[in-house]
């Protein structure tokens, strides 16, 4: 009897050991996470996403092997505060300064707080930012071109950054690894301006003979490589880039990092240049998609895609690595270079079947692309469930199960079950901004009334302000033709009365 009741115990503590170990080896399951994001994608810029104008096979590949979300978010209709609440899981717009930044911006997210490299950091992770940064670099007395260029991506935990300050079509026209711009020679020092010319490098504005792509709105600054650009800058000439190379010398830094990682558990946040202005793709794209230069950088971003999906493959790392891919606002067709993208656009519909586009607050000004690929977790295939890029700090927190402080995060909800696929709820309420705010519930979007200007002109872009509320219902209108707000006033008081609360969320 009491040899039997030590056999049942020992059989007992051995499968408490069992349970313990797998648990163990379960929590300490950690992939590598790729997140691809793009500048200025819609939500019609992808064949798998519907157009038939354009080929993205490698993007597709990605599709068909992952999850195609149909009501993904970006939160705001521009890159900077997009990419704010991106990494800090905190809406831009409560902080002030997360606008468009200019080129010489200090940085605008304040280190020690936690960020989603930091979370991928303190669980043991190497943390690489590549491409587009935008967010600005230094302290308030802004970025020491010369010098050593901090607080950046690396005092917010990235282990590794390869990045251009800003933007392509803003100054200064220089790679940053780290705290350094790239080949810079100390006899050569970087000089910038952003309230005026600097310098004696010729301009957009005095001499337009010597562009190589003119400017239709703005642009017309420091002309660098026969572009002008936005800002002023002299200097460093030994560490310009060439547009051309953009693509390849970014990609090759993704790849490079993948490598070194390989054995690590890593984070690659690629934040691609493409499709962003100016749109420079290297001749082997030019004039393939027949869209002009916006349709060739689409090519290359797909391109971009392909090369990192085949390093992951080639190194083995495919099925413990989790890939998504996003954008950080609508699509725009001219933003500011007479490069034939509005001539040769053709049938294509960047926007697919939303209204707006990049700086509008209907819906493609936040409604973007979104998979999300990891092999035997996630089931290839398509959710309806609605998310915002906001939320990626808590999700992946979720996943590594690591604390970060939520007052930090305040707007960043775990909806890692939604991401992967596990459940079709997501978010009860998206908030998007664009100047003015808007929120969707369920099938209903509210949009506030707002004096801004309807339309602009330059980029020709309907904006969706209008002094009335707005409301439409997305099942049944998503091309947000017809304002239902007259017949649905309770709605639109309790919408309002939402996103009143969301933003009074902080004051409390
Ligand atoms: C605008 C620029 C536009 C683009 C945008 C930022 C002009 C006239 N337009 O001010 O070209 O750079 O800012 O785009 O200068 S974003 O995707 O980085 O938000
Ligand atoms: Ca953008």
């Amino acid at each position: 009897m009491q040899k039997r009741l030590l056999s049942y115990t020992l059989a007992f503590l051995f499968l408490l050991v069992l349970a313990e170990t797998t648990s163990i080896a379960q929590s300490a399951k950690r992939p590598n996470v790729v997140l691809i994001y793009a500048d200025d994608i819609g939500y019609g810029d992808l064949s798998c996403y519907g157009t038939a104008k354009i080929k993205t096979p490698n993007v597709d590949r990605l599709a068909s092997q992952g999850l195609r979300f149909t009501n993904a978010y970006a939160t705001s209709a521009t890159c900077t505060p997009s990419r704010f609440s991106l990494l800090t899981g905190e809406y831009a717009w409560r902080q002030k300064g997360t606008g468009v930044a200019p080129g010489n911006a200090s940085l605008i997210i304040r280190p020690g707080r936690s960020t989603l490299p930091g979370v991928f950091k303190a669980a043991g992770y190497q943390t690489g930012a590549v491409g587009k940064w935008h967010l600005g670099l230094g302290g308030p007395e802004g970025p020491d071109w010369n010098g050593e260029l901090k607080p950046g991506p690396i005092e917010l935990g990235f282990t590794h950054s390869y990045i251009m300050a800003a933007t392509g079509d803003r100054v200064p026209c220089v790679y940053v690894e780290n705290h350094r711009v790239v080949n810079l020679d100390p006899n050569d020092p970087i000089r910038v301006d952003y309230n005026q010319k600097i310098g004696d490098w010729p301009t957009g504005r005095e001499n337009p003979e010597l562009l190589n792509m003119k400017h239709s709105h703005g642009h017309d600054m420091t002309i660098v490589n026969g572009v002008g650009r936005i800002g002023w800058m002299t200097g460093g000439k030994a560490a310009l880039w060439k547009d051309e190379d953009m693509a390849d010398v970014f990609t090759g830094q993704a790849i490079r990092f993948i490598e070194a990682n390989q054995k690590n558990p890593f984070f690659l946040y690629f934040a691609t240049h493409d499709i962003h202005v100016p749109r420079v793709p290297p001749p082997r794209f030019v004039g393939k998609s027949g869209l002009g230069p916006r349709g060739d950088a689409l090519l290359e971003f797909d391109w971009e895609v392909g090369e990192v999906l085949k390093t992951l493959d080639r190194l083995g790392l495919t099925n413990n690595t989790i890939v998504v891919l996003s954008s950080d606002n609508g699509p725009v067709v001219d933003d500011g270079y007479q490069d034939q993208a509005v001539e040769k656009l053709g049938d294509h519909k960047p926007a697919g079947p939303l209204r707006g586009g990049k700086y509008s607050a209907f819906e493609a000004g936040t409604r973007v692309p979104l998979l999300v690929r990891w092999p035997g977790e996630v089931k290839a295939g398509v959710s309806k469930a609605p998310i915002s890029q906001v939320d990626f700090l808590a999700d992946f927190a979720a996943l590594l199960k690591q604390p970060y402080n939520q007052a930090d995060a305040m707007d960043s909800e775990n909806q890692l079950d939604a991401l992967l696929g596990r459940n079709l709820s997501g978010r009860a309420l998206i908030v998007e901004h664009a100047g003015t705010w808007s929120v969707v519930e369920g099938n209903w979007k509210y949009i506030e009334p707002s004096n801004r200007v309807a339309f602009d002109k330059n980029t020709s872009t309907e904006l969706g302000n209008d002094p009335k509320p707005q409301l439409y219902n997305l099942a049944t209108d998503l091309g947000e033709k017809h304002n239902v707000a007259d017949q649905y006033p309770g709605r639109v008081q309790q919408l309002k009365a939402q996103l009143q609360r969301i933003r009074e969320k902080d004051a409390q």
